[in-house]
């Protein structure tokens, strides 16, 4: 259960994840903005509400897993794990560069909290299928969170391990999907549509909802929705904007893997301050 001051609080931390993110790409030039900015939501309700895990103790092997499986998404999952105290913000200013420990795409080999290496789009999904069965195998009451994309959706792969999940009855599983309606060049409804998405997932034996991806309360709900479903795995849709909060990219297809100049940080930090009142 979500209450009112916890869901200002978690506003705030979204705000910082923003910011943090566009610090990143600007200091580096350019990167996967789009798809960073429009999972926030997600993450912050999941790392900062949800999951049982310990920063000080990356792999506890309780802790509840998360799979970044749009890996390209690793400056948001950075910067979450940053504010939750994995490591210092300004760590991740290194994004990209030679000897960094935060590359473009999530690798668990280099950064503390990072449950799985991704990159290769389609192949996350399996590994977090693979958790869930060891965690039920090993008796241990640990959650599997997945996080792909919509375009990554096509990879047929993502198919597969939903029906491997469904066939085991993984209901310790809950995968988003984060539904931007955009992919790398283009509307998903002009390239290779998913729909109808939410009757194909039911019917690969997911109990599926559809909801707002930045909305705290929505996504907290079906978090606990899925929490409290026995005998089948869980999928929820996120309805998201793609580069949600960055004023100069917000929507457009362009903002996949984008500049991010010193004028675009000041106008976008700008935006969000005005938004971010008194948190
Ligand atoms: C197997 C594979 N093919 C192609 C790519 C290149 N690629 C990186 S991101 C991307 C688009 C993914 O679209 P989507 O899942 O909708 O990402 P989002 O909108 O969340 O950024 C592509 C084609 C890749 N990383 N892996
Ligand atoms: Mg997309």
């Amino acid at each position: 259960m979500l209450t009112k001051e916890k869901a200002a609080e978690l506003d705030g931390q979204a705000r910082k994840t923003r910011i943090l993110v566009l610090r990143m790409l600007n200091a580096i030039g350019a990167g996967h903005l789009g798809g960073s900015l429009s999972v926030v939501e997600a993450l912050t309700l999941l790392y900062f509400h949800r999951m049982n895990v310990r920063p000080a103790e990356p792999r506890w092997p309780d802790r509840d897993r998360f799979v970044m499986s749009k890996g390209h998404a690793g400056p948001a999952l950075y910067a979450t794990l940053a504010h939750k105290g994995y490591f210092p913000a300004d760590e991740c200013l290194t994004l990209n560069q030679p000897g960094t420990n935060f590359p473009s795409h999530c690798d668990m080999n280099k950064t503390l909290g990072v449950d799985m290496t991704a990159g290769s789009l389609g192949q996350g999904l399996s590994a977090a299928v693979g958790m869930a069965l060891a965690g039920r195998l090993d008796g241990k009451d640990y959650r599997v969170y997945c996080l792909i994309g919509d375009g990554e959706a096509q990879e047929g792969q993502i198919w597969e391990a939903l029906m491997y999940a469904s066939q085991q009855k993984l209901d310790n599983l809950t995968v988003f999907i984060d539904y931007n309606k955009l992919q790398l060049d283009g509307p998903l409804s002009e390239i290779n549509s998913l729909e109808p998405l939410a009757a194909k997932t039911e019917a690969f034996g997911f109990f599926t909802q559809s909801i707002d991806g930045h909305d705290f309360f929505a996504i907290d709900q079906a978090v606990e929705a899925a929490l409290k479903t026995a005998g089948r795995p869980s999928l929820i849709i996120l309805n998201t904007i793609k580069a949600k909060g960055a004023c100069f990219a917000e929507g457009q297809v362009s903002s996949h893997h984008q500049a991010v100049s010193d004028d675009d940080l000041k106008s976008a930090l700008a935006e969000l301050d005005a938004k971010g009142g008194s948190n």
